[in-house]
């Protein structure tokens, strides 16, 4: 079910609007395109200024928190429907070779197309780097220490927790447990002149280092789950109960979603999901200008250049 198109594309979106939004190189004209088609961020609402440094006082890393928490939520109440059992997260950031279900996926020679040699020989250089048991010690169990200690959340905006976690240990943890993809989809910022190839939407495409794809694979929802609990740790260290939410952007509200239960999940994603076996009847049947306009805003941005992806911190100098 998640690895439908359309869930896909709101993923992917809801990412890369944000992470784009105050980007010199997006412009007007685009953003008024992606405005007018009700996918901007309230309040221009973004995790990042113009020179690419993280705003920690702007709520938009509630945004990040509440969206993602959301999708647990939707999840979960799914496969209660189906009978299946709930998601697992994370209690704590799996050891190295502690854990069987979660052993790091091998370094894998890194070798996109639309890459030069240089790039891609840096970049398997930094996977190498990511997944290695050192990486585990330093940083990780540093920042794992650090955003669990009551102290540190107690000296934090529920806003700043959520962009430093997910701009330190959670883009890591997504290439550190990424494993070797089917293939590497071309960035719109390469091609932007085409749609995502409807190859992309196999099943099989679970890469967790493209948000196009990272959702359907189920590491994606354990590495969430430690993500999400400390929303819960944040409260408790001060002494909150029930949290008042500001950002709490999921993409465009589909006509019939209220902003008390905002969606990040659309209704035909679960219609497919609950209904008939085999063909996805709600990605065809019915009206899917929701899908056109995702596609559309894809592309607008990938003109600009200005996508940003979890692989692309490989491209980062350390
Ligand atoms: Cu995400």
């Amino acid at each position: 079910m998640l690895a439908s198109r359309r869930h896909r594309l709101r993923h992917f979106l809801w990412h890369a609007v944000r992470g784009a939004w105050n980007n010199p190189q997006l412009t007007d004209e685009a953003k008024a395109f992606i405005r007018d088609k009700g996918w901007s961020p309230p309040d221009d609402r973004a995790p990042m200024d113009a020179e690419g440094r993280l705003i920690l006082d702007n709520h938009s890393g509630e945004d990040f928190l509440y969206m993602h928490r959301q999708m647990i939520k939707e999840v979960n109440e799914l496969l209660a429907q189906l009978g299946e059992p709930q998601l697992a997260a994370w209690p704590s950031i799996p050891r190295p070779a502690d854990h069987p279900d979660f052993a790091v996926p091998p370094a894998w020679t890194y070798s996109d197309p639309s890459e030069n040699d240089a790039t891609n020989t840096a970049m398997a250089a930094r996977l190498q780097r990511v997944k290695s048991d050192g990486y585990f010690d330093n940083p990780i169990a540093i920042w794992e220490a650090f955003f669990t200690r009551p102290s540190n959340l107690a000296q934090l905006s529920l806003g700043a927790l959520g962009n430093m976690l997910e701009m330190t240990i959670h883009n890591n943890l997504h290439m550190r447990w990424a494993r070797e993809p089917i293939g590497y989809m071309p960035s719109p910022n390469f091609d932007d002149t085409r749609a995502i190839d409807s190859k992309w939407d196999a099943a099989d495409y679970d890469y967790l280092g493209d948000t196009y794809s990272s959702h359907v694979n189920p590491i994606f929802w354990s590495l969430h789950g430690w993500v999400d609990s400390c929303i819960d740790r944040w409260a408790a260290a001060n002494r909150i109960s029930d949290v008042a939410w500001v950002g709490t952007w999921t993409g465009k509200l589909e006509d019939g979603w209220t902003h008390g239960a905002p969606e990040a999940i659309t209704t035909a994603v679960r219609r497919q999901a609950m209904g008939a076996h085999g063909h996805a009847h709600g990605e065809h049947g019915q009206d899917d200008t929701d899908l056109r306009d995702m596609e559309a805003i894809v592309q607008k941005l990938g003109s600009c250049r200005v996508i940003r992806n979890f692989y692309d911190l490989l491209r980062d100098p350390d």
